[in-house]
């Protein structure tokens, strides 16, 4: 099938899991209202028929170009508008189509249409994205992920834009521009392109300490996602949800992905970025197509309007986060992606977001920094998409009618008829049209009764900055906490100027005496001194009391459903594998939802010990060990020589093994792992976690039930995603 086959055939045949005709397809059907597939021949854009889309007009065969060859001026002029600006944060980013369902009403708590009925598909489109880097900047940096997810309900469009880190940066809107300033590359050379390891980030955050929580998570491995698909969201701001009484529950919003939450390795991350800078771009995309649709469950910590004060710290302070263990995640509803964008500048690169997108229901809350936001995307949005009228570009538009008397502007497409562009007025309809008080619309929860002097003051009840980042520090698991230092070593070893490293991990001191120490050791400067950070401006000692010191909810170990599901295993093969070894196991991965990759020395096939044809997917150097979660190495001693004498098989394994993924050998595979310590004879009780030998002789894996037990081990070790705790990494050379 040609690309634009399958394009096709996605939108003709309704994603596997919505009915023909629900109303989570109603996005999908206004969208195919504006869709184009291929015609037969070439016209210009007024539809005039191209003679030669070769060659331009001439005077003479070898003579100048004429200027008067509008149809060449056409083609050249629309070439050269092509680009519009990318986004000034979050530019590089991908995005699917899918819908959303609450499981019960929820009608105690808001009157939003989108949460009342367990029957109700709502369409969405959710765009990931990175902060810093560029539109083309590699996908797994170390950076915060946006998680942007726009509902088409029937009342208008709900934008959830939220981040996969439950805190921000900073408190107040003013602070955003010098944050972005100081994390992108430095203004007099450009450098460095979507990374944080740099000085101006370092000088900032070092002289912010209201940065601190979030650069505990920016540290975690929460920054380098194994998967857009394995990664949580989070709602940041405190909302509201009000019901049709007009009563108000604080809430904060969690998308909790059903796959678990799993980060890379960093150098894995690194390599990734050379060898695949489309890596989760990819993931996504060839999961929606292979039909393994994404899902994450929609969960919210709600807190009565007046309940806030029992917290200890305050709701609108967007460095916090409310643990869940003070206040449970209730899981309302699940989200689906199912379907890819048929064209990513008209859906993906289009589409815009707004925290002020809200429908009734849901609303705001003072927090400083999402006031800030709601002037600033629509904003971005004109100057982004060159005018006023961006809600009408198809991506955009609400599902639900809408009319009002805004008119005109750059590439307005609604044509409204008639005279009248006013209100109040008797033209239009004959009758008087005013809105004054319409209470069925939009009602704007009415909060308190201000009557403040104007301050530009920070609340005391957001002096607060580290007791979060030692809760968050304290709750990760020992390898989570050694992947925390090591970034913060790396990140302030890429900063030039000493004093700004001194200055971090003396604001570290403040989270965890061992924590800064451990930062600083290699990091040329002197030991962390609490009491020089304590002394500076901007710096408050003030804490708050958490009745918790751990929080379990806040670490990524463990978490997910335990399947294997869209897991990537690499098959290595050399002439003279013994392809029966493989059959079982890789049987028993793909029952189990993995797929399975054959990749060997070149692309076409090797030949077995037995002389039959083994077909290969991709070869050592097309698809390097980072590309996998895990590495099955087959028996058969002609091939395990071939094997061990690659030096590009040599150190796949070793990456792999190296990058703490599950490997298995069978028989005398085992030979690719000599180099670690590990050979054939090695007991099973001593091998590093995660490492499955089937040192059984090759004759015997024909016994089904010997088989069994290593796929199932090996099955086992996969479902651990990574085996963070395995000894003396450092010392493998990969
Ligand atoms: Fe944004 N942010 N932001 N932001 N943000 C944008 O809007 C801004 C903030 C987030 O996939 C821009 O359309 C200000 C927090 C996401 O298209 C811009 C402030 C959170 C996306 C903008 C913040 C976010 C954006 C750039 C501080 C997490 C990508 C292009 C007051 C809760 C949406 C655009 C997409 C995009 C401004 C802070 C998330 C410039 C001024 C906090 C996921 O308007």
């Amino acid at each position: 099938m040609t690309p634009q086959n399958k394009a096709a055939a996605r939108r003709a045949k309704p994603a596997k899991t919505s009915r023909a005709g629900d109303a989570s397809d109603a996005k999908q059907q206004q969208l195919e209202g504006f869709t184009l597939d291929h015609g037969a021949e070439l016209t210009t854009n007024q539809g005039l028929r191209i003679p030669d889309n070769h060659n331009s007009l001439k005077a003479g065969r070898r003579g100048p170009t004429l200027l008067e060859d509008f149809i060449l001026r056409e083609k050249i002029t629309h070439f050269d508008h092509e680009r519009i600006p990318e986004r000034v944060v979050h530019a590089r980013g991908e995005a699917a189509h899918g819908y959303f369902q609450v499981y019960k009403s929820m009608s105690q708590f808001t009157s939003a249409d989108f949460l009342q009925d367990p029957d109700a598909k709502t369409p969405v489109f959710v765009r990931f994205s990175t902060v810093a880097g560029s539109r083309g900047s590699a996908d797994t940096v170390r950076d915060v992920r946006g998680f942007a997810v726009k509902f088409y309900t029937r009342e208008g469009n709900y934008d959830l834009v939220g981040n996969n880190v439950p805190v921000f940066f900073i408190q107040d809107a003013m602070k955003f521009p010098d944050l972005i300033h100081a994390v992108k590359p430095e203004p007099h050379h450009e450098m460095p392109q979507a990374a944080s390891a740099h000085d101006t980030f370092w000088d900032f955050a070092s002289l912010m300490p209201e940065t601190t929580h979030m650069l505990m998570w920016a540290m975690s491995d929460r920054a380098i996602p194994r998967s857009l698909r394995m990664m949580e969201g989070f709602g940041v701001h405190t909302f509201r949800l009000v019901n049709a009484r007009g009563e108000s529950h604080f809430v904060k919003f969690h998308w909790k992905p059903k796959l678990g939450i799993h980060g890379l390795a960093w150098d894995e991350a690194q390599k990734i970025a050379g060898k695949d800078p489309d890596f989760h771009r990819r993931d996504l995309w060839e999961a929606i197509e292979n039909g393994d649709f994404p899902e994450w469950e929609l969960g919210v910590q709600m807190i009565p309007e007046g309940k806030e004060g029992t917290l200890g710290f305050d709701l609108l302070d967007p460095t916090k986060l409310i643990p869940e263990e003070m206040v449970p995640v209730q899981k309302i509803g699940r989200m689906v992606l199912n379907r890819n964008p048929d064209n990513f500048f008209a859906e993906t690169e289009q589409v815009a977001f707004h925290p002020g997108h809200l429908v009734p229901g849901i609303d705001f809350t003072n927090d400083p920094l999402l006031q800030g936001r709601l002037f600033s995307y629509t904003d971005t949005q004109i100057s982004r998409l060159g005018g006023a009228n961006f809600h009408e570009l198809p991506i955009n538009k609400g599902v639900c009618p809408f009319h009002n008397f805004q008119r005109d502007g750059m590439h307005r497409q609604t044509i409204a008829r008639g005279q009248v562009a006013y209100e109040p007025n008797t033209l239009g309809s004959g009758a008087e049209f005013r809105v004054d008080g319409d209470s069925a619309g939009f009602q704007s929860y009415p909060d308190a009764d201000y009557e403040a002097p104007k301050l530009r003051r920070r609340s005391h009840t957001f002096d607060d900055h580290f007791t979060q980042a030692r809760l968050f520090f304290e709750s990760q698991s020992a390898p989570e906490k050694e992947h925390i230092v090591a970034a913060f070593r790396f990140e302030l070893s890429k900063v030039e100027v000493p004093a700004i490293r001194q200055r971090m991990v003396d604001n570290l001191a403040h989270v965890d005496e061992k924590l800064a120490r451990r930062v600083a050791e290699p990091l040329g400067i002197g030991e962390p001194d609490a009491r020089a950070a304590a002394g500076r401006a901007g710096f408050r000692e003030h804490r708050i009391h958490l009745p918790i010191e751990e929080s379990p909810a806040l670490s990524m170990a463990g978490t997910g459903d335990g399947s294997i599901r869209t897991r990537k295993v690499a098959i290595l093969v050399a002439d003279g594998i013994d392809s029966a070894s493989l059959k079982p196991i890789r049987e028993a991965l793909e029952q189990a939802g993995a797929q399975c990759k054959v990749v060997g020395p070149r692309l076409g096939s090797v030949v077995s010990g037995s002389k039959r044809q083994v077909d290969t997917d991709a070869t050592f150097a097309n698809m390097p060990s980072v590309m996998f979660d895990a590495v099955l190495v087959p028996a058969g001693a002609e091939g395990a020589r071939a094997l061990a004498a690659s030096g590009d098989a040599v150190h796949f394994v070793l990456e792999a093994f190296k990058h703490c993924k599950a490997v298995c050998t069978v028989g005398e595979g085992v030979q690719l792992l000599s180099t670690l310590g590990i050979a054939a004879d090695t007991p099973a009780d001593s091998l590093p976690p995660g490492v499955v030998v089937a040192a059984t002789p090759v004759t015997n894996l024909g016994d089904t039930s010997a088989a069994q037990q290593i796929a199932q081990d090996f099955v086992a070790a996969i479902a651990k995603h990574r085996h963070w705790d395995r000894p003396n990494i450092d010392a493998v050379p990969a």
